[in-house]
Parts: C-alpha cells; structure tokens; sequence
C-alpha cells in the first residue's frame, strides 16, 4: 500500500530515508574518534536483519517463559560459551542489552540501600551509571571518590586501601569512560576480601584489548564481576555483558537475577547472532587488532604533542589503551574545539581532563579521542600522523580540511579484523 503522496506522513517517511542515507554517506566520510564506539563487520552485520527482531526469549536456555525459541536458545548458549572462553570466565550472562544495564543488574541486587560504595567520579572519568545521578544512585546516595595521585588520574592504593578498610562499602567500582591504564585491582584485592567488599569492574571501553590479554585481567586480579558493553574496543553490535569467575555459585546466581528479572525481560535478539560472530572474530584477529589499537593511541598522542598540543598523561606515554586525552583550552576549550572538528568531519567528544572540576563537565577543557574504530578500518601510526595533522589545521582555521578528510578515509574504506558473510556459508 503506498501512503497518499501528499500527506504530513509520506513527507516524513521520505525524510526517514533521505537521512538514514545521508547519515550512512556523511560518517563514511568522516574521522570517527568517539571513543565509544566502532564499526561491524560485513559477517556481523549481515545476520541482524532476520525474524529475530519479532521475538521474545525471557529466561535462559531450557527454561523459557515462551515457546518458539529453539533456535535463539543454541544462537544464545553458543554466546555465553564462546565468551566465557574468550574470557576465561567461569560464568557470563550475555542478555543485558547495553553495558549500563549490566551495571543496574550488579548494583540493584549487591547494594542495599544506603550502604556506602566507591567510585570514580565523573569528574575522575567515571561512568555516569557508577555516579549519584545514575544507577547507583538509585541504591545509595553514600557514594565516595577513589582518592588520587597527583597526576589526578591514578588510583593512590594506599589511600584507596585505608578507605576500604574504614568504610567496609558494599562495592567499589573500577573502571571509567576517561580510560587511560588499567586499574589497582591486584592491589585491592585483599583489603576488600576482608572488608566484605565486592569489586565491579567496569570494563565497557577496554573489553576488547581485556579479551585480547593486552591491557589487564580484572578476573584473574581480583575482581568479583566484570562488566562491558560488546561494541567499542570489543567490535560487535551494542549489547553488554557480565562476566564472573564461577566459583562463587550464590553470587553469580545473585547477579543472573540482576539480569532477569531485575533490569530486562526480553534482550533484543535480532543483535545476538551477530554479537557471537563478533565474539568469534575478537577470539581469531582480537590480538593482533589490540596491539594495534593501542600503538595508534600512543601514535596520535606523540603525533598531536609534536604539533604543540597538551596531551594528558605526557609523563606515562600517554596511554596503554585506545584514548588519548587532549587539553586544547589554548584553541578556545573542549566544547568549542571538538564542534569546530566535528564541521570538518573530524568527530570527537569534549571531556574533563584529569583533575579537572566537576562543574566544567558542560566546558571542560579536553576532548578525548579514541582509535578503535580507525583502526578496524586498517589505519596505522602513518595514518595517525595525517589525522594530527588534519587536526591541527582544523583547530587552527589554518585550511578547510573537508576534501583532506574524505581522502583518508576513502583509502579505508573495508571493515578490517573479521569475516565476511561467505565465511557464514
Ligand atoms: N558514556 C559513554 C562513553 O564513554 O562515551 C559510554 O556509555
């Protein structure tokens, strides 16, 4: 049936395709450093448009509330399995649909109300789902800042122990969105054994780099939960997911009912067949992407200090992850900077900077960058340099960098680091 052609809603619909398209012609166009986000494979994406966007499947495998689920119950453990491999974790709950979800589950069944937790802050680059405003801050409003070094980033340990120690909170909170090193999870380990305090780490940025051995072991470490969502630096569709080491079989049975029915009731199938492809791909090219993914970030970092800018963390090398962070408060501030780029298609996020105050969150003085998804798109330090480049001109109004831009990427077109649907075959 075709709607009457000059109606309010077949001027809508037409507009529904004109900007689908356009956003798909504009962002393959453009630099993409938002640090949270990457691109799927052709395998991947080939597999979520199926009946799977009709269904429902609450509960698990063998023992559903529904009928009909026979094939998303082997799609579903096929999951769960490959990403306990992958992560050498005795237990994983692959139905939380987004990393903030997975975080509601944990907080909402181990944090009685009002008990005391440790987090990062906002400010500290923490994630706003660990923050009073957030998910947390539905269980407590008790929530205390993980003390620093001077650098203003780094965890002091032994602050951080003698806090634990005092306050006996019911979770501390590891991991952030500002994710520069990995975490004092070795460090705190005991402290919190004795204080009966569980360790959520936050793994949503760096899942990817974790899978490949490349940044840290949060399970290995000492934490108790390791949550992440599935579509930054781990490059599949946007879920999220829970991991545990399995040995404590009530406190995994705990956070199962932090899933469902907790924080979900159906988990959007019509992604999961593609997350398990990704997840296969993670476990055949995940290496060899990681180590180049963070020898980008590194790349960018010293690319950018070379062109005279501030890059945080100078003093460390910048980075043992996918981002960097960058004061440009001498080019007019984060907010200005990162919407100047973002007209040369240049598309980044404005960020507190280490140390930073709270209250600028809405003009901070950084952006951060990430790299992941350049670099799926085969880019190297070769390619780092250029965007630096591109950068500087662009913040600089030295040139319009537009027609530069597209170039580049043009070059890099293909979805590197995966399989192609005939691989489905
Ligand atoms: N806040 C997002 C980010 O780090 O970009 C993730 O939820």
């Amino acid at each position: 049936m075709h709607a009457d052609l000059k109606s309010p809603s077949s001027t809508i619909l037409k507009r529904v395709r004109e900007t689908v398209d356009a956003n798909d012609r504009w962002r393959n166009q453009t630099i993409n450093l938002i640090a949270s986000e990457n691109v799927l494979s052709s395998a991947a994406r080939s597999v979520l448009d199926s009946d799977l966007l009709h269904r429902y499947a609450e509960g698990h495998p063998g023992g559903r509330y529904y009928e009909g689920t026979k094939y998303v119950d082997e799609i579903e453990t096929l999951t769960a399995e490959t990403m306990r491999r992958i992560f050498r974790a005795g237990w994983a709950d692959v139905r939380p649909i987004s990393g903030t979800v997975a975080n509601e589950a944990v907080f909402s069944r181990i944090v009685p109300q009002g008990a005391p937790a440790i987090a990062h802050t906002v400010a500290g680059g923490g994630h706003i789902s660990h923050a009073r405003i957030g998910s947390l801050g539905k269980r407590t409003k008790n929530i205390l800042a993980w003390p620093t070094l001077a650098d203003g980033y780094s965890i002091d340990p032994a602050a951080a122990r003698d806090l634990i120690a005092k306050e006996k909170p019911a979770v501390v909170v590891l991991g952030r969105s500002l994710f520069l090193f990995p975490e004092p999870v070795a460090e705190l380990r005991e402290v919190c054994q004795e204080a009966g305090t569980r360790i959520l780490y936050d793994g949503a940025h760096v899942l990817g780099l974790i899978a490949a051995g490349t940044f840290q072991d949060p399970l290995r470490e000492g934490a108790d939960a390791l949550n992440g969502s599935t579509h930054k630096t781990f490059f599949g569709p946007q879920r999220g997911v829970m991991l545990s080491g399995g040995e404590d079989e009530a406190f995994c049975k705990t956070l199962d009912k932090g899933v469902f029915p907790g924080s979900s009731s159906n988990h959007h199938l019509f992604s999961l067949p593609s997350l398990l492809v990704s997840a296969l791909e993670v476990e055949a090219f995940g290496k060899d992407y990681a180590t180049k993914t963070i020898q980008n970030a590194q790349a960018l970092g010293g690319s950018l200090a070379k062109r005279g800018f501030t890059v945080a963390m100078a003093d460390q090398g910048y980075t043992l992850s996918h981002q960097v962070a960058v004061d440009v408060s001498p080019f007019g501030g984060g907010k200005d900077v990162s919407a100047r780029l973002c007209e040369q298609d240049i598309v980044c996020n404005m960020n507190l900077l280490p140390g930073e105050p709270g209250k600028m969150a809405f003009n901070p003085s950084g952006i951060r960058l990430g790299v992941q998804e350049m670099t799926r798109f085969g880019m190297g330090a070769d390619e780092m340099d250029v965007i630096a480049e591109l950068m500087h001109a662009a913040v600089t109004a030295a040139r319009d960098v537009r027609a530069e831009v597209g170039a580049l990427r043009d070059r890099f077109e293909d979805v590197q680091f995966g399989f192609t649907p005939a691989d489905l075959l």
